[in-house]
């Protein structure tokens, strides 16, 4: 049923058909194998306090318009959307105000769910997931047990980034240039006993699969780069004092060890005791401790002073016999290769700068053809005997062949990728679970139900007594967090979960996982052990890694979904989102995704075949959009004032998705313009039907070609996710329904369905009054009729006042207004009409668009 309104009233036509829609539950997509699936996925919201931005309906709209394009169509789709919603902000809400951050984050979604509804996506809001409900993380701690139990998550004292004012460590990927990500807080080295992921298991796999998938290529080198696989080789040295046994260094440039005049350890080096000699040590101290305030960043910096210390000690070269003096420097840093390294001043710039500074020997062995030192370019080998006149590659090969032979190098691959900072020291996270026990109460529970267990215990030891983790039984899912009074963390490290006795201190069957406070007898009856439970918290990235596949079966209470749903599903077609989740989200993503490949859980193994990354959308002033700079737009008022589906055009009409593009106002009117302009075409002054409009009318032969390049077009365009082109050609037909006297019933209903992906309320007031049964969205995409389309395009020239502003390819044959049409949708020409009025049009037909302002 149709409106009563007369004009073109949004106020009043899109309430009504998201009512309607959700009624009659129009998008709610059944398990239905009989039809082909298609699944399209944004990247969920973090549901902050302040609302929807502006980027999220960008993206939103694309996968929306995909979404009824598909189901047009004909097939079966999903298009889900939840909340990812567990984080700090929320936290330090708590902290400020004392209440709950659960219900802080229930308003907040809230919030963000009514802003959504607002813009007419067509969610099965039937799947929405909430990454803190207790029956979703219950799947995200059955995941990290199954990690734990193939030994890939263990605990490790370690040097992790503390950031003081936000009381919690950091991920390497939180870090930016010596600060907090979040709140750009300073941060500091701290070893702290944290969970740890062994994603560098998979680096190999997470490296060569992503020639499997078609993402952004800047997105699929970023993760390269991330991973950062070097070949080189591991070399061993004699030290000259043979009690100290040899020294280890990896290096990715074997050919150069004939210009090998230093090595060079990190200060953290085990060896660097035992090296340093009397003399030395005093300076070798003092020059420790000041390292040990140093990021990494710091360290290795091409732009900082190069500093080191002798230590006294001297290795031998097992090339040529030569002694070799051992420094020790912080640009080398233990945590890559062996935390050692031979220094080649000639073909290595940091090298370079600390032979200099320390006028240590330069020995050039690659021929730079006069080039100056250092040269890290190609070239021979010289000044090595036996090798003189190789390529450098060869060289490698044939030195390394030649240490392996002697026992004293191998051939190794290091990647620059770090196992994964899994634990946080925060409340408002997935609890662990795991309890902590004695190693007798370990072997018990061990005995009991040894599937769950990993080969290796994972222990840890405080003040003399070792700890071992027991993981809870999966029956005993979700462990939920327990209320606490204080929501601020210890700042010793620990979370405020270690505060919480009733919760923490428990006596736990062993088969079932049940707990009984330690304060309380030990219970009768079954095993019992008493344990601590752990109390930090997983970090954000736990519940977005694997979302995508709750969707598949978002009520399942047997498993994560089940094995039907993950086969008919499987993983998303299409995912669309920011670009800044390029190496976090979407490589742990990949990451539990191949490990549930392996436990035979999904059937894929990769989660995201095809990825697409919308472009920022910057301020009215060309600046990213922030509160202090006032240039946020905020999609309500837009709503308010032009309604929804102005907002989702003009969001498309802006630019390519992929687009960086600023907001501009003027656009908004354009866009409104058009589909009141569509609305004029199809309905009269009364609101019935535009009296030109009827069953079998004689419409001109140029309408009915425009109608079916429209549908060919728009069709490839949303395929390609070109939506602005596919806007511009709806632009193109309505002004060709403008000039036709005429217009068939045919032809006007085949338009709304093209634009109803893009325009979705309307359209469907527009279907209604045309006589249609509702819905459109189950009316089937239009077909067009190739005999009908213009046989070729030809390049069309765009001037403005003589000067070429660029071209674009069109149909041959445009009317005068087409090809202007198609100048004023152009990103290129946009820009020099602005503020400007057409004097005159010069048309060539096919050729040439001279347009004349003032
Ligand atoms: C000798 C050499 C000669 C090197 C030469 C380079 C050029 P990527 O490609 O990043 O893997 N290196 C090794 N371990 C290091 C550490 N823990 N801290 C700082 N630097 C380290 O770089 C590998 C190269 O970085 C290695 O190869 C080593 O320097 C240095 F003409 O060895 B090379």
């Amino acid at each position: 049923m149709a409106t009563k309104c007369t004009d073109y009233n949004f106020h009043e036509i899109e309430p009504h058909w998201q009512g309607f829609w959700e009624q009659t539950q129009t998008f709610r997509a059944t398990n239905d194998t009989s039809k082909p699936k298609y699944y399209v996925l944004d990247m969920f919201p973090y549901p902050s306090g302040a609302g929807l931005h502006i980027g999220h309906p960008e993206g939103y709209t694309g996968t929306d318009i995909m979404a009824r394009y598909k189901r047009a169509k004909g097939f079966n789709v999903l298009h889900p959307i939840g909340w990812d919603a567990f984080g700090l902000p929320a936290e330090q809400h708590a902290v400020k105000t004392g209440t709950h951050p659960a219900s802080n984050t229930q308003n907040n979604i809230k919030n963000f769910r009514r802003q959504i509804k607002a813009l007419g996506f067509s969610y099965d809001w039937d799947r929405e997931v909430d990454t803190t409900d207790p029956k979703y993380f219950r799947w995200t701690q059955w995941i990290f047990l199954q990690l734990f139990k193939r030994g890939l998550a263990y605990v490790d004292e370690r040097p992790v980034w503390w950031c003081p004012e936000l009381r919690t460590v950091l991920a390497n990927e939180e870090v930016v240039d010596g600060k907090s990500e979040v709140g750009h807080f300073p941060v500091e080295r701290r070893n702290l006993r944290q969970w740890v992921l062994r994603i560098t298991a998979y680096a190999d796999r997470l490296l060569s699969d992503l020639k499997d998938v078609d993402w952004p290529d800047s997105t699929k080198r970023m993760q390269e780069a991330w991973i950062g696989r070097s070949d080189g080789a591991e070399i061993l040295f004699d030290l000259e004092n043979k009690a100290l046994g040899q020294l280890k260094i990896f290096t990715t440039r074997p050919d150069t060890l004939f210009g090998c005049t230093y090595m060079v350890l990190a200060p953290e080096h085990p060896l660097v005791d035992a090296l340093t000699t009397p003399e030395q040590k005093p300076a070798v101290e003092a020059y420790r401790k000041k390292a040990a305030g140093k990021s990494d960043l710091e360290r290795t910096d091409l732009a900082k002073d190069k500093s080191g210390v002798f230590s006294g000690a001297y290795a031998i070269n097992p090339v040529n016999g030569q002694r070799v003096p051992i420094w020790i420097a912080d640009y080398v840093l233990m945590g890559y290769g062996t935390g050692a390294i031979m220094a080649v001043p000639a073909h290595d710039e940091r090298d370079f700068e600390f032979a200099q500074q320390y006028s240590l020997p330069i020995i050039q062995v690659i021929d730079s053809a006069g080039a100056p030192l250092p040269f890290v370019g190609d070239g021979k080998v010289i000044n090595s005997p036996g090798y003189d006149g190789l390529p450098w590659p060869e060289a490698k090969a044939r030195i390394t062949a030649a240490l392996g032979e002697r026992g004293v190098g191998k051939a190794t691959v290091n990647y620059k990728l770090r196992d994964w900072l899994f634990s946080r020291q925060r409340y408002w996270g997935e609890p662990f679970p795991i309890v902590w026990v004695s190693e007798a109460d370990y072997a018990t529970a061990r005995a009991a139900r040894p599937a769950d267990f990993p080969s290796t215990p994972v222990t840890y030891t405080e003040g003399g007594v070792k700890h071992f983790a027991l993981p809870l039984p999966s029956v005993a899912l979700p462990l939920e967090l327990p209320n606490v009074k204080s929501y601020l963390p210890s700042g010793t490290g620990e979370s405020p979960l270690a505060n919480e006795t009733p919760w923490l201190e428990i006596w736990l069957n062993v088969q079932t996982g049940a707990a009984v406070p330690a304060s309380e007898p030990k219970p009768a009856g079954g095993e019992w052990v008493r344990g601590r439970r752990e109390t930090n918290t997983m970090p954000q990235w736990a519940g977005s890694c694997w979302y995508y596949l709750r969707f598949l079966d978002p009520k399942n209470d047997a498993a994560l979904a089940s094995p039907e749903a993950l086969k008919y599903w499987g993983t998303p077609d299409l995912y669309v989102g920011g670009a800044e989740h390029a190496v976090l989200h979407l490589l742990y993503a990949r990451f539990w995704h191949k490990v549930l490949f392996d436990l035979g859980v999904v059937p894929t193994h990769e989660p995201f075949k095809k990825l697409f990354h919308q472009g920022i959308i910057l301020g009215e002033d060309g600046e990213k959009m922030s509160k202090s700079r006032g240039n946020v737009v905020n999609p309500d008022t837009i709503i308010q004032s032009h309604g929804t589906d102005t907002l989702r055009l003009y969001l498309m009409f802006l630019g390519p998705l992929e687009a960086m593009k600023p907001w501009n106002p003027r656009g908004i009117e354009g866009v409104h313009r058009f589909l009141q302009k569509v609305w004029r075409e199809l309905i009269g002054a009364d609101g019935a039907v535009n009296a030109k409009i009827a069953a079998g009318a004689q419409e001109p032969a140029e309408l009915t070609k425009a109608l079916h390049e429209t549908i060919k077009k728009v069709g490839d365009d949303i395929e390609a996710l070109r939506f602005n082109t596919a806007i511009s050609q709806m632009m193109i037909f309505v002004n060709a329904l403008q000039k036709a006297p005429a217009v068939s019933l045919d032809t006007a209903s085949a338009f709304v369905r093209v634009l109803a992906p893009f325009a979705p309320h309307i359209a469907e007031e527009l279907w209604a009054r045309l006589g249609q049964t509702p819905s459109v969205q189950h009316a089937p995409w239009p077909v067009f009729d190739p005999a009908r389309l213009a046989s070729q395009e030809v390049k069309l020239v765009f001037q403005v006042n003589g000067k070429f502003r660029g071209d674009q390819l069109v149909p041959v044959g445009l009317t005068q207004e087409q090809a202007v049409e198609i100048a004023k949708a152009n990103q290129r020409i946009i820009p020099h009409l602005q503020d400007k009025s057409i004097k005159r049009v010069i048309y060539v037909q096919n050729k040439i668009l001279n347009i004349v302002v003032a």
